[in-house]
């Protein structure tokens, strides 16, 4: 899944990219946009890892695009500025928490942002609709065209009160029937506030959690600073700093979780493996993530629960204690489920 580094300009962006990601910003690939793949440790992967003793561990990736800042006052280049972002599968927003200003307030005026950016688009395509349903004479297409119209109609009141489009709550086919759109205000959103040193330990603001209930904190540049020390300088500077545990692992696993995906894995002496899924997602879904035969021949899974596992410490106690079960298409995969998937191919 792509996930859209965004915010104002200098807010921290390109430094929060380098840190989880472990490359540095490239001026060259700025404006288009840079890609990292970084991979979502997991210690419950680790422990799988250490008990079969794998030729190979591999942990699912995440894809992490840094994007050229926002400008607070000129904002007429914004939309443009937004578009790379349409086919982001969800929104890490980063505001600055260094430089002392309102993060309610920047917030409130970055949500403002993609709402123009949607609304820009949404006001378009009815303008369009408007000009073909004064050529279009199939009735059949004009009922089509006025249907189109009527939920966009429904969608921009909602932008225009400065609300997102999820305000019009679409049933799921109405959502489909906007999905080539790719809504900005439609997408997952996890806030991440980039703080200064003196913030450490703090809560984040009430005010704020108001309306962020899930918004993540760190010191980025000081982390990505540390990440670059020997481990005993590291550790020397983070009890000087009261920093108690190293967070970037806890960040990423935040990152995923909060842009609505899960993980299942995979376990066994050629390879242990954590793979990503959509919350929600059934088994034959999940099988489609290994191979796209396994979901199209999909017939059975067999299903252990990571803690139900670790409880009894081996697929045979597992089985002996009815934890491991047979499930079948319509099964909804769980966060840390250890599949195995029977397929006919
Ligand atoms: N004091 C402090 N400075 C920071 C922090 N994070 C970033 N900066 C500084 O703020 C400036 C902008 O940081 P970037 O990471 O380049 O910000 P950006 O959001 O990528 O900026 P644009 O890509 O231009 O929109 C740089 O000079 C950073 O060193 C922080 O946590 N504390
Ligand atoms: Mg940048």
């Amino acid at each position: 899944m792509k996930i859209g580094i965004v915010g104002f300009s200098s807010s921290g962006k390109s430094t929060v990219f380098h840190w989880l990601t472990g490359d540095a910003p490239d001026p060259a690939r700025a404006q288009q946009g840079q890609v990292g793949n970084p991979a979502v440790p997991d210690p419950r992967l680790d422990y799988l890892s250490s008990l079969f003793k794998p030729k190979k561990t591999t942990a699912t990736r995440m894809e992490l695009l840094d994007t050229p800042g926002l400008h607070p006052t000129e904002r007429r280049d914004n939309p443009r500025r937004l578009a790379i972002l349409r086919d982001a599968g969800g929104l890490l927003v980063i505001l600055n928490g260094f430089s002392g200003g309102s993060l309610t307030d920047e917030l409130r005026r970055f949500r403002d942002e993609l709402i123009f950016a949607d609304l820009e688009i949404v006001t378009n395509r009815i303008d369009k609709l408007k000009d073909q349903a004064k050529k279009t004479k199939a009735a059949k297409l004009r009922e089509l065209d006025e249907a189109e119209s009527a939920l966009l109609q429904r969608v921009a009141g909602c932008l225009e009160k400065g609300e997102g489009a999820g305000a019009a709550h679409l049933r799921p086919d109405e959502e489909k029937a906007i999905r080539s759109f790719q809504m900005l205000t439609l997408k997952p959103e996890l806030i991440f506030v980039n703080i200064a040193e003196d913030r450490i330990g703090k809560p984040l603001p009430e005010e704020l959690l108001k309306v962020a209930p899930s918004a993540i904190q760190a010191p980025a540049k000081l982390e990505m600073e540390l990440a670059e020390l020997s481990p005993e300088d590291r550790q020397a500077f983070m009890q000087d700093l009261n920093l108690t545990e190293f967070s970037k692992d806890e960040t990423l696993r935040r990152i995923f979780h909060g842009m609505g995906q899960i993980v299942f894995f995979t376990v066994g002496e050629d390879e242990c493996r954590s793979w990503a899924l959509p919350k929600g997602s059934t088994s034959p879904q999940g099988a489609g993530q290994i191979h796209t035969d396994l979901e199209r021949g999909f017939v059975r899974a067999e299903v252990v629960g990571y803690d139900d596992f670790k409880k009894h410490g081996s697929m045979k106690e597992a089985k002996l204690h009815g934890v491991y079960r047979l499930e079948g298409k319509t099964y909804i995969v769980n966060d840390g489920d250890i599949m195995h998937i029977l397929a006919s191919t």
